[in-house]
């Protein structure tokens, strides 16, 4: 039995697979489901988390990103996660216990594909070979299998709009199933 009233879920991957599209939607398709709409439920782009709550010590130009102050991410996200109900969305997934996770979801795509996504978004060059050698070398899914029971990651593909939205059915159907095990 868990202590929250519903699950928190965590959508990660290599950079472009497909994270933040598929919580948003997600998120949008549990407000609407009848057996899930009861929740509070909320997207938490812990990228975006960082930047409003200033949990890093400043630009990194090299990779075009902040450089993550972890224990205050972490002091900032325990804040939060209690009450469940969350669809957290980052590309790493070793930071967060054990404890604050019920699912987690992988996200994977093909490395061409994923190359031209990141081009797409303008990622400098060194940025792009780097994620894109992560997600050959299976780093995300590697890391989640590491840090969590395998029971709770999940592998999903994420290459076509058909893929997105078998996955996100799939995911309601599993948070349903917790309720269904974890309720009160
Ligand atoms: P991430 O949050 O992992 O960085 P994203 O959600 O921003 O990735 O997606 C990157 C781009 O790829 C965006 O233009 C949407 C597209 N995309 C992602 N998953 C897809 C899928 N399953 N089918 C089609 N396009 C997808």
């Amino acid at each position: 039995m868990s202590t929250r009233g519903w699950p928190n879920i965590l959508i990660t991957g290599t950079p472009g697979t497909g994270k933040t599209t598929h919580a948003a939607q997600l998120v949008e398709a549990l407000q609407q489901h009848a057996e899930t709409s009861s929740a509070p439920w909320q997207h938490l782009n812990v990228g975006d988390f960082v930047k409003e709550k200033g949990c890093h010590s400043g630009w990194n130009e090299e990779w075009q990103s902040w450089d993550v102050d972890e224990d205050k991410l972490l002091d900032e996200l325990e804040l939060v996660q209690g009450a469940g109900a969350k669809v957290l969305d980052w590309h790493t997934c070793d930071l967060f216990p054990e404890r604050w996770i019920d699912l987690v979801v992988v996200l994977r795509c093909d490395h061409s594909q994923l190359w031209n996504r990141l081009e797409k978004r303008g990622y400098k060059l060194n940025k792009i070979q780097e994620n894109n050698d992560a997600e050959i070398m299976e780093v995300v899914l590697n890391d989640a299998r590491e840090s969590y029971a395998e029971e709770i990651v999940v592998v999903l593909q994420s290459e076509t709009p058909d893929q997105m939205e078998e996955n996100v059915g799939r995911i309601i159907q599993w948070v349903t199933a917790w309720r269904e095990n974890n309720a009160d």
